[in-house]
């Protein structure tokens, strides 16, 4: 018998090559699959590189909303598979990337995990995860707190500015304005 739906969150990021290109395929990529329906894609930022190598160029970010039947560890590995396609090479931890997708809850669970810590162990000091992730869904909300909150806390993000070339991710419209 399959699992229900669980309705998760992915942060995607690129800082290398084609970066807006990349991030609009890969999440094509994500959901061309039965067990991955997408729910919702926020606006794109440009964010400044938070840790790894001084001088990397800045990231295009964004936020999916997915609801999937696979279960967690499975869809880490067909995120790792975007990633691959995508010609990520993990050299510098933190350094720069074609894309990086990074799980940052499934549904409510809870995990301690070392392959995949539930929620993002990260995600609620990452105002390039939290600012996206408000715009898409205000009402959202990560360890009991508002997202939207934690965002205007981040260090990060006074860094963080609208990417107006985004267009239509995957056909889908994004959701929310960025001022
Ligand atoms: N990802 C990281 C580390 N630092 N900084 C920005 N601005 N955007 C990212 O996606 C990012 C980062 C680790 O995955
Ligand atoms: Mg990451
Ligand atoms: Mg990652």
């Amino acid at each position: 018998m399959s699992r229900p739906f669980t309705k998760t969150v992915l942060a995607l990021g690129s800082n290398l090559g084609e970066r807006n290109d990349t991030l609009s395929t890969a999440v094509a990529d994500l959901v061309d699959r039965p067990e991955v329906r997408l729910l919702g894609v926020s606006p794109v930022v440009q964010t400044k590189p938070v840790g790894g190598p001084a001088g990397q160029a800045d990231f295009l970010n964004l936020v999916i909303a997915v609801e999937t039947t696979l279960a967690p560890l499975e869809l880490l590995q067909h995120c790792h598979e975007v990633e691959q396609k995508h010609h990520r090479v993990r050299e510098v931890r933190w350094g720069p990337r074609t894309l990086d997708v990074d799980i940052i809850v499934f549904g409510e669970l809870v995990s301690d995990d070392e392959t995949l810590t539930l929620p993002h162990p990260r995600a609620a000091e990452r105002a390039f995860v939290l600012y996206p992730w408000s715009l898409l869904d205000p009402s959202a909300r990560l360890n009991g707190q508002s997202v939207g909150e934690l965002a205007a806390r981040a260090a990060d993000m006074p860094d963080i500015r609208p990417f107006d070339g985004y267009g239509d991710v995957a056909g889908v419209p994004a959701t929310g304005a960025v001022e």
